[in-house]
C-alpha cells in the first residue's frame, strides 16, 4: 500500500520534512481555504503540487472537496456548485492526482464530543459520547422536537450529565460539536447552526439519497473522463445526528451507492473507524465484498461501548480486526496487479492518532498530531511487512 499522510497545507503545524521523517511517500491535502463550493482555480492547485513536490512528496489523494450543502439539499444554486465541482476535478486531474476524497453528510462533517480524553496511558484521544451528545443537542441547542429522537432513558442519562457540567464544559462541549474539526469545511456558532438547521427541516434519508445519487450521476462520468476516482468517505459517526439522516453509513449503504453509477470511478474511502463505530458493520466482509472499488484505505480503530459511545483507540486496538482488513487489503492489490490494473497500489494513511509526549503542549489539530500518527504509521508498516513476509506474493 502506498503510505500516505494528511496535510492540511501551509497554515498546518506539521511540516513536510517532518511527514517524510514519518516514512510517509504520499501527501493527502486540499486546498483548505477554498471550502465554500467555488471551483478549486488550476494555479491554485498546481501551486500546493509544486509546494509538495518540491520536499519530494507526491499528492496522492485529494482530501476533500467540500460538497456544498446545497447539493445535498439540492435547493438554491445547486447547479451551479455541481458545474463547480466538475471544474475543481478538472485542475485535479491535470495536477496529476488520481483519487479524490469527498463526503456527503449533511450539516456537519466529523463529530465528537471530547477533543481531550484522557487515556489510562496518560496519552489523549478523541471520544464521541452518545450522552454527553444528546445533553447538546437537547439542553444547549435546544432543537425543536430533540426529544423525540431519543428514548426517554436517554434524555433523562443526558439531563443529568448536563447539570454536573460546568459553563466552560458546556462551551467545550458546544465547540467540539459545532465549531467545525480539521479538515470540516463548515464551522458555527449556536445562532447560525440553529438557523443552517432549519434548512433541513422534513429531509427523509431517501431525499439524501436521491440527492446524492443523482450528484454521482453528474460527477462520475467525468472523474471517469479525466481518469479520476471519486472516493466517498463514510458518515462519522455512523447514525443520524440533529435528527439528519446520514446515509453512507452501512455495508447496504455503500453497495446502493456503488450501484447508483456503475463505474470503477465511482468508489469508497474504506475508514475503518467510521464504518466500525457500527456493531452491525462487519468489516472483514464490507473489505471483501467492496475490495475492487477501494480506491483510499483510513486505517484507525475505536472502541465501542454499550451506549453507543466510542473512542478512538490504538490503530492496532480496538473493536475491529485491523490485521484481517489490512491483509484483505493487500489481497486487493495482488488482484489488482494480476489483472494489470493501474491502480493496484491503493493509498492508505494512519487516521488520526492519540495525543502524546511533547504534543501535548504544542498547538495541534485535534486528531493530527505527530507522534500519535507516526506511531500508527509505523505499527500498520509493521503489519503490512509483517504480512507480506509471511504471504510473500504481496510483496508485489
Ligand atoms: C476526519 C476525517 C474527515 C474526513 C472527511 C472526508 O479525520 O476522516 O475529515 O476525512 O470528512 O470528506
Amino acid at each position: 500500500m502506498k503510505e500516505t499522510w494528511r496535510w492540511f497545507g501551509p497554515l498546518d503545524p506539521i511540516p513536510l520534512d517532518q511527514i517524510k521523517q514519518a516514512g510517509a511517500t504520499g501527501l493527502v491535502s486540499a486546498l483548505h481555504h477554498i471550502y465554500r463550493g467555488e471551483a478549486w482555480p488550476l494555479d491554485e492547485v498546481l501551486k500546493r503540487k509544486a509546494e509538495i513536490e518540491s520536499a519530494g512528496l507526491v499528492w496522492s489523494v485529494v482530501e476533500s472537496i467540500p460538497v456544498h450543502n446545497s447539493i445535498k439539499l439540492r435547493s438554491g444554486p445547486y447547479r451551479q456548485y455541481i458545474a463547480a465541482w466538475k471544474d475543481s476535478l478538472a485542475a485535479i486531474a491535470k495536477a496529476g492526482v488520481p483519487v479524490v476524497c469527498y463526503n456527503f453528510m449533511p450539516l456537519v462533517d466529523w463529530t465528537r464530543t471530547n477533543l481531550k480524553w484522557r487515556l489510562p496511558s496518560t496519552g489523549y484521544a478523541l471520544r464521541f459520547d452518545a450522552v454527553d451528545f444528546a445533553a447538546y443537542d437537547l439542553f444547549l441547542l435546544e432543537r425543536p422536537g430533540a426529544e423525540l429522537d431519543y428514548a426517554p432513558e436517554r434524555v433523562a442519562a443526558a439531563r443529568t450529565s448536563f447539570d454536573s457540567m460546568s459553563e466552560k464544559q458546556q462551551e467545550e462541549l458546544e465547540r467540539a460539536i459545532i465549531a467545525g474539526l480539521p479538515g470540516a469545511e463548515s464551522s458555527y456558532n449556536r445562532k447560525l447552526f440553529r438557523e443552517s438547521r432549519a434548512e433541513w427541516e422534513g429531509v427523509a434519508p431517501g431525499d439524501l439519497r436521491s440527492a446524492l445519487f443523482a450528484f454521482l450521476q453528474e460527477v462520475v462520468p467525468v472523474a471517469d473522463e479525466l481518469g479520476l476516482r471519486l472516493a466517498i468517505h463514510p458518515d462519522d459517526p455512523p447514525w443520524p445526528l440533529f435528527g439528519l439522516p446520514r446515509i453512507v453509513s452501512t455495508a447496504g449503504d455503500a453497495r446502493s451507492i456503488l450501484a447508483a453509477a456503475d463505474s470503477a470511478a465511482n468508489g469508497l474511502t474504506f475508514c475503518v473507524g467510521s464504518y466500525g463505530a457500527r456493531a452491525d458493520n462487519d468489516l472483514l466482509a464490507m473489505v471483501d465484498e467492496f475490495a475492487p472499488r477501494i480506491h483510499f484505505a483510513h486505517l484507525r480503530q475505536v472502541v465501542r461501548e454499550a451506549d453507543g459511545s466510542f473512542y478512538e483507540a490504538e490503530h492496532l486496538h480496538g473493536s475491529t480486526d485491523m490485521v484481517g482488513v489490512i491483509r484483505a487489503l493487500l489481497g486487493e492489490e495482488l488482484r489488482r496487479r494480476r489483472t494489470n490494473r493501474r491502480d493496484h497500489e491503493i493509498p492508505m494513511r494512519p487516521d488520526h492518532g492519540h495525543l502524546l509526549a511533547d504534543d501535548i503542549i504544542k498547538k495541534t489539530n485535534p486528531g493530527y498530531s505527530y507522534v500519535g500518527r507516526l506511531k500508527g504509521l509505523a505499527e500498520l508498516r509493521g503489519v503490512m511487512q509483517g504480512l507480506s513476509h509471511a504471504i510473500p506474493e504481496f510483496a508485489g
